[in-house]
């Protein structure tokens, strides 16, 4: 009796130690990025308050994943607080950026008064500020889970072998006016991971 509690305590050891090795792709309980909540801040620099009215912007959490039997794509979620589907009056802005082998990604989407744009995804030029080239992303903008999803084509984001990483994710929400003649077109209440609790690398799987 004695050597069968031993036994099974040792493979609950071994299972206890095995699973977050496997545990590669992200998923909401496990995201590669989990950022404060409560903390969209004017220019992205001053705290502002009451933010109930940025909860549509707020970063939760943002996680990359694969599946097997669709390994053509990368999948990116992007959580916020209370996502809507259509703004009120800003262009709401969602971006997460990432790099490569050395070379920056960004996929993307705006939620106007009107509702979304395409969801779109590419390589992205940090000098212009601007994608090189985009598609077109499959995907889903989902206020009832509030989460956005990028389904991505490897080949859009420089084709990322299996075992090769991504890294320094960064997910970045903005508003703004979306009429260009009332004011230029600035981020007022921004998002930042800066002070976000956990920020990983993504291994691809497949
Ligand atoms: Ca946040
Ligand atoms: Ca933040």
């Amino acid at each position: 009796m004695k050597k069968k509690i031993v036994g099974i305590f040792v493979c609950m050891l071994l299972i206890m130690t095995i699973l977050p090795m496997t545990a590669l792709a992200g998923d909401e309980e496990n995201p590669e990025v989990k950022d404060r909540t409560r903390d969209v801040k004017l220019f992205g620099l001053f705290t502002l308050f009451p933010q109930f009215p940025f909860t549509y912007v707020d970063i939760v959490s943002a996680w990359i994943y694969e599946e097997e039997n669709n390994s053509k794509n990368l999948y990116m979620s992007l959580k916020l607080m209370d996502l809507k589907d259509t703004t009120q009056k800003y262009d709401a802005i969602y971006v997460i950026s990432w790099m490569h082998k050395s070379i920056p990604y960004s996929a993307g989407v705006h939620i106007f008064p009107t509702g979304p744009t395409a969801l779109y995804a590419g390589r992205w030029d940090e000098q212009d500020n601007d994608y090189v080239d985009f598609v077109i992303c499959d995907g889903d903008i989902d206020s009832s889970t509030d989460i956005i999803t990028w389904i991505i084509p490897k080949t859009a984001i420089g084709n990322p072998s299996k075992g090769s990483t991504i890294t320094n994710l960064v997910p970045v929400t903005s508003l703004r006016y979306p009429d260009e003649s009332v004011i230029p077109m600035w981020d007022l209440f921004k998002d930042l991971p800066w002070n976000a609790f956990l920020r990983n690398d993504y291994q691809i799987l497949y």
